[in-house]
């Protein structure tokens, strides 16, 4: 069959989306699964679907990924597109916030929704839809009927990761330089584990896979990294020294293979951080550039608050360790919609004095999917699924909502705007020029988004969609 898969892209906004831009990978795994048909991928960079490109490849079914709750109604919109196209092509969506929130598509515009790993279920719905078979015996999708969703029940994990196809990222060679994380260009995005064995509240990770962790042989990976495009590599897996050994065997064998040098960022925990700094410090010598990490909280009953299961006092020894090593540190924190301006302040405090120089700050969410969500769906004041995207207050907040977005956007003028961030930063951006590794179109994409996150009206913006 022809297939087509889609990624949508928000051309707009506030936050990750305007300053980082990476590869498709669930999709290029999909297509990895289905040798023997003719797949294409459509990343939407430039924001509308290309309508002649479709109709050229006349694709029989399409498949659409919607992995975050923001992207739920430019995912509808691009169903009823790709149907005004052509009304018998199969369309289906998959991907995280699709199969934890499968009723969202419950839509005429939609045909089914592939809950889970797409690798496994999508060839056996292609294989049912190409020889007229049942689709109701395919296990882990959702089948739209007018009146009601039909499941068909869920479909086992799978059990190794090594069978897990090779990304297909030849699909998207040509638009390898557009993918970007932050100044850092090209960027390669890599998987190697899946789920997490913590439990935080906030976090639909878990939930997605079903509570359990799984990860790739050290072996798998390698042979992954080995085939890679150029770039610097991120590893997804949102939590990467989960099982450190591992980690640390995929280090000393990429020492061993002789890889390429590259410079890799990971996301990791800071209570693996501090109990296993002789991993750190091994990959470290490979390339390790940065570190992700979610503090989420300053204060250890915050923490509690949100399950994190983790001690404010392994953040700090994290930062330490890291600093020391000389690995750059992009720490995460959540701002409550209860945060009094005391509060602000007091994390604007914390760092300063921890010389934090890349704060990532997150508006506490209750993400469809999410034991919040279950536990503050009635709070919720409003539903707006564009609000979704952890820079926006979905819940009531304490402060008038102007004043908490003034302290919000605040948050970001100050740590962005410290003269020594500055300074290193205009001296990134004009080294990077001279080399022809930054282009003016990317920079003024970064600006645009840096001034996005400073400007309180932009945030109030999306609760006033009609005032423009
Ligand atoms: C990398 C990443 C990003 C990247 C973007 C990745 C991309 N290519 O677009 C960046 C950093 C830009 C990003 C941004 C954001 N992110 Co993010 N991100 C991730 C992360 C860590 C990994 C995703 C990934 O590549 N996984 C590996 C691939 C292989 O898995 P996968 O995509 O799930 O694909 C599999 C299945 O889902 C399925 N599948 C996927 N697509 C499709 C499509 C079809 C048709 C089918 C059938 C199947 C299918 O098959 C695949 C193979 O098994 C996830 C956490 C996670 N573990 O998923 C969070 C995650 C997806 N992000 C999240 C969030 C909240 C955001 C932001 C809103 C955060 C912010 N403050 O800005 C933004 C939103 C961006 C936007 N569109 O507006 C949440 C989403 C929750 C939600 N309900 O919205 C997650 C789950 C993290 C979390 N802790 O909760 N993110
Ligand atoms: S936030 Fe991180 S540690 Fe917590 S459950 Fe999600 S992935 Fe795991």
């Amino acid at each position: 069959m022809r297939v087509l898969l889609v990624q949508p892209r928000p051309t707009d906004g506030l936050g990750f989306k305007s300053v980082i831009c990476l590869e498709p990978l669930g999709l290029e795994i999909v297509a990895a699964s289905l040798a023997g048909h003719e797949v294409k991928i459509i990343d939407l960079l430039d924001g509308r679907l290309p309508v002649e490109e479709v109709k050229e490849f006349a694709p029989q079914a399409a498949g659409i990924s919607c992995a975050f709750t923001v992207d739920v109604l430019q995912v509808l919109q691009l169903a009823g597109a790709l149907k005004e196209i052509d009304r018998r092509l199969f369309v289906f969506v998959g991907g995280h916030h699709a199969s934890l929130n499968p009723q969202d598509f419950h839509h005429p515009f939609v045909d089914a929704v592939v809950i889970g790993e797409g690798e496994t279920t999508v060839p056996e719905l292609l294989a049912a839809l190409e020889e007229g078979g049942d689709l109701a015996a395919v296990p882990g999708l959702a089948l739209n009927f007018p009146e009601r969703q039909l499941f068909t029940g869920l479909r086992p994990l799978l059990p190794a990761l090594d069978k897990v196809p090779l990304p297909r990222r030849d699909l998207v060679k040509d638009n390898r330089g557009r993918y970007f994380l932050g100044f850092r260009r090209p960027v390669v995005t890599v998987e190697t584990s899946r789920g997490c064995p913590y439990r935080c509240n906030f976090c639909s990770v878990w939930r997605f896979h079903r509570g359990k962790y799984r990860a790739m042989s050290a072996a798998r990976v390698v042979e992954e990294l080995a085939q890679l495009p150029p770039g610097d590599v991120l590893f997804v897996d949102d939590n990467f020294l989960a099982d450190a050994g591992r980690a640390a065997e995929i280090a000393e064998l990429i020492k061993r293979e002789r890889l390429p040098r590259r410079k890799y960022l990971i996301q990791a925990r800071s209570d693996t951080i501090v109990s296993h700094p002789e991993v750190v410090a091994r990959w470290k010598e490979i390339g390790l550039a940065q570190v992700f990490i979610g503090f989420e909280k300053i204060e250890q009953r915050d923490l509690e608050k949100v399950d994190k299961r983790n001690h404010v006092e392994n953040n700090r020894r994290a930062l330490e360790i890291l600093q020391r090593m000389g690995i750059g540190v992009y720490a995460s924190f959540i701002v409550d919609p209860d945060f009094t301006r005391d509060e602000f302040h007091r994390l604007r405090e914390y760092i300063r004095r921890f010389k934090l120089r890349q704060p990532y700050f997150s508006v506490l969410t209750p993400l469809p999917g999410t034991v919040l969500f279950e536990q503050l769906k009635e709070k919720i004041s409003n539903f707006d699924c564009q609000l979704f995207d952890l820079l926006h207050a979905v819940l009531p907040t304490r402060l008038p909502l102007g004043e908490f977005y003034r302290e919000l956007a605040g948050l970001y003028r100050w740590a962005y705007s410290k003269p020594l961030y500055a300074f290193t930063t205009a001296w990134w951006v004009l080294k990077n020029l001279f080399l022809g590794r930054l282009s003016m179109d990317h920079l003024r994409r970064l600006w645009y988004g840096a001034r996005l996150s400073v400007n309180p009206a932009a945030y109030l913006k999306a609760h006033y969609p009609a005032r423009g």
